[in-house]
């Protein structure tokens, strides 16, 4: 089923300039750019992106993490994207991440982890809402 799913590529990645990499690589898997913005997270964004966190005992660290520096924000889709996307990102934590995935690659830690994607079509529409305007995200 053709999907859409939210991806950020966190301020770790950014900052140490693997933006570009890490977009070569969904795109070699054939998915679609709709949209696309460099910003940096509000602590309100960062509550309403993350809300389902709120009260874990990691929250205030990925808040923080999070609005720390400029991150991307965008709209990738394709034929399973969601679930597609979340296999090329690799597990949370790094150290278990399998070879070749986005987390092997660039995430230094399991608050670190380089990228972001939604985990469900609920989990991204309400994400895409968060990050555009339905105007910003190409047919
Ligand atoms: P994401 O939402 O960023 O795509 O990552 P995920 O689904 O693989 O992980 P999730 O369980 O949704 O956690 C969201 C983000 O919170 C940070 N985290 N830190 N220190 C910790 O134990 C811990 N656990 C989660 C990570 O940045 C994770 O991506
Ligand atoms: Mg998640």
């Amino acid at each position: 089923m053709q999907e859409k799913t939210l991806v950020l590529i966190k301020p770790d990645a950014f900052e140490k300039q693997h933006t570009g990499d890490i977009i070569a690589i969904y795109e070699k898997a054939g998915l679609k750019i709709l949209a696309m913005k460099l910003m940096q997270m509000t602590p309100r964004v960062a509550q309403k992106h993350y809300a389902e966190h709120i009260g874990r005992p990691y929250y205030a660290e990925l808040e923080e993490f999070m609005t720390s520096a400029p991150l991307v924000a965008m709209v990738l889709a394709g034929d399973d994207a969601i679930a597609r996307v979340r296999e090329i990102n690799g597990k949370t934590n790094p150290a278990e991440a399998a070879e070749g995935t986005v987390r092997k690659l660039y995430a230094e830690s399991v608050g670190k982890n380089a990228v972001h994607a939604s985990d469900s079509p609920e989990s991204a529409a309400r994400e895409i809402a968060i990050f555009f305007s339905a105007i910003e995200v190409l047919d």
